[in-house]
């Protein structure tokens, strides 16, 4: 494929905020027209366009715009929820913060939750979060889509970590304000309001929550929304939404709306453990800064546009052959490598062991709530141990591994991983984030010249340890989220801006499928709706028993099946039978190409 560098002009910065750009999808659906070409870019034309969607990340509001991340408004809330979170802090008896998600959204929820426990540990203080994620602790490793369609098992969970609590802020995060798990843990939240304050995360002007209908529920995600505008006049209920612009890929809030939450979320519960820990009070000022230090964060790390790019080239590499990528971290680092690998079986259709995450003591510092998980399968071992055992004898140099690690870890012990994974491949790569006054260790030389590249991301020293933590974590995500989808954009997963082979495992990803095969094939709704039910059930021609089964029964079905989307389009646009389009796509896997081939 010829890849050029023809995406990266970015003149049309602001066209996705006109109201006539795709009007009936919310923000956090539309296609970004800054990526229309991304899978046809080079490299190094990828991350430059990553880095241009996620600059959009900090753009100033203006009249006719929505409101952003840093809009008068939302700092406004942002003091108001940090300071609920001070006054259980310093009372933290019969109280909890909790953070609750599905997917990405849920994963962020656990990182943060744990990293400020941790925080208080370490000064002796009670332990105030907890975290919820759909799907349970299995989720944070692996894509469980389907519970995010459950409201009821989101109160349940929300009802057993809460047991006993007398006051508890509750922190509901959904990027699109479309998940029904957290729609009915924040409804509930509103029906218990002498114990739970609800607020809401996500990125969408309220207006645009989702309303489709919920079964077995009164409400929507809209109707919800609707009621704690209403209730956070009197601040018994927050809105968190300020718009981020359109993800680099469609719909992938893993992307820009975990980045944003994790900013959010971090500006808050910092501000908090600094008023009720150091006395030092929660001003707009202190918020507006700290989050202004973030968009620093994104300029120090793309300012390693050369290395990232390095990175793509050989993860890339790695994925177009069936080899994989393995990334090594240590530290919550390693956490955020096994969220980025986590995701790319929902995203791209991959498979578990395309990429993997492995974390230094595995289990024993993950701090999750069910504890170890590795009796599940493979896809549950993540120390280094079982990279050891089980990956590394099979490596070759066609395996692309990435060591993550700061200058806070034992560099004594980086490097002796290093050394046993370059006997088996040279293919070796690492991230490593100090601070400028740091003086390298011996060993630091050692591993940049075991590996083939090194990414060396120098940070400026710091006001506070954790701040410097934090930085460095939302650093290490945008650097894995850039690896890993462009590697993916490399190895043809991508069609335009979208998520071709996505798995329709909910609701959601069963109506963004099917109003993607609209988009591409030009076919009415109902010819795509019939196309992608084929693909799902493997049949030329549908049933009464399919066409008479609810969406459940269909995305249930669609978690056995893969290449649903990239079936259906072909069918769609060539119209020949399943089993001529299974082997079509088998010769071309690239779905651009398979249909531009046959076409022409
Ligand atoms: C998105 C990721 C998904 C979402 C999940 C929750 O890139 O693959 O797992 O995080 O669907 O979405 P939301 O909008 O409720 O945060």
């Amino acid at each position: 494929m010829d890849r050029s560098d023809q995406t990266c002009g970015f003149s049309t910065m602001c066209e996705w905020e006109s109201p006539d750009y795709e009007p009936t999808l919310p923000v956090s659906e539309k296609s970004n027209p800054l990526t229309r070409n991304i899978d046809r870019a080079s490299a190094d034309c990828i991350v430059r366009t990553l880095q241009a969607c996620d600059a959009q990340m900090f753009q100033e509001q203006t009249e006719a715009s929505h409101q952003k991340l840093l809009s008068d408004q939302v700092v406004k809330t942002l003091m108001e929820v940090a300071k609920r979170v001070e006054i259980i802090l310093k009372d933290p008896q019969d109280s909890l913060v909790v953070l609750s998600g599905c997917g990405t959204s849920g994963r962020l929820a656990f990182l943060m939750a744990t990293s400020f426990n941790r925080e208080l540990r370490k000064l002796n203080r009670s332990l105030v979060y907890s975290y919820i994620i759909a799907g349970g602790d299995r989720a944070l490793l692996s894509s469980q889509e389907a519970p995010e369609d459950d409201p009821r098992s989101g109160v349940l969970s929300l009802k057993k970590v809460c047991e006993g609590k007398k006051q508890v802020l509750f922190i509901g995060i959904s990027c699109g304000l479309s998940a029904p798990f957290v729609a009915g843990q924040l409804d509930f939240c509103l029906q218990h309001p002498e114990v739970y304050t609800p607020v809401v995360v996500g990125f969408n002007p309220a207006h645009q929550a989702k309303d489709e209908p919920i079964p077995g529920c009164t409400f929507t995600f809209h109707s919800v929304v609707q009621r704690m505008q209403e209730l956070s006049k009197s601040q018994v209920a927050f809105l968190i939404n300020p718009t981020v612009g359109p993800e680099a890929i469609s719909g992938s809030s893993r992307m820009k709306g975990g980045s944003a939450t994790k900013i959010l979320l971090d500006v808050v519960l910092s501000a908090a453990h600094a008023a009720a820990c150091t006395n030092t009070p929660v001003t707009y000022e202190g918020i507006l800064q700290h989050m202004r230090a973030y968009d620093k964060t994104l300029d120090i790390t793309y300012a390693k546009t050369e290395g990232m790019t390095a990175l793509v080239e050989a993860a890339g590499r790695s994925l177009r052959c069936g080899s994989r990528v393995c990334y090594l971290g240590w530290g919550s680092l390693a956490v955020l490598g096994l969220i980025d690998a986590s995701e790319c079986d929902p995203t791209f259709g991959a498979d578990y062991e395309d990429v993997r995450g492995f974390m230094s003591g595995g289990y024993r510092n993950l701090s999750n709530n069910e504890g170890p998980l590795t009796s599940l399968g493979p896809q549950f071992c993540i120390s280094h141990e079982d990279f050891l055992r089980s990956v590394l004898p099979y490596l070759s140099d066609q395996d692309t591994i990435l060591l993550i690690f700061t200058r806070s870890d034992d560099v004594t012990e980086v490097a002796k991983l290093a050394r046993r994974v370059r006997e088996k491949t040279s293919n070796l790569h690492a991230v490593y984030h100090h601070t400028d006054g740091d003086t390298a260790a011996a060993e630091q030389g050692d591993i940049s010249n075991l590996c083939l590249s090194t990414l060396n991301v120098t940070w400026p020293t710091p006001a506070s340890r954790s701040f410097l933590l934090m930085q460095w974590e939302l650093s290490t995500k945008l650097l894995l989220n850039a690896v890993s989808t462009g590697a993916h954009i490399l190895k043809g997963k991508v069609y335009r801006n979208h998520m071709i082979d996505v798995q329709v495992t909910n609701s959601k990803l069963y109506r963004r499928a099917t109003r993607l095969l609209q988009k591409l094939s030009a076919h009415p709704e109902s010819k795509c709706e019939e196309a992608l039910l084929r693909a799902i059930y493997r049949v030329d021609k549908l049933t009464q028993d399919i066409t008479s089964s609810d969406m459940t029964a269909h995305t249930l079905t669609a978690r056995k099946r893969t290449k649903v989307v990239p079936l259906a389009l072909v069918v769609l646009l060539t119209g020949c039978a399943l089993s001529e389009a299974e082997s079509h796509l088998e010769q071309q896997p690239i779905v651009r190409e398979a249909v531009e081939a046959w076409l022409s």
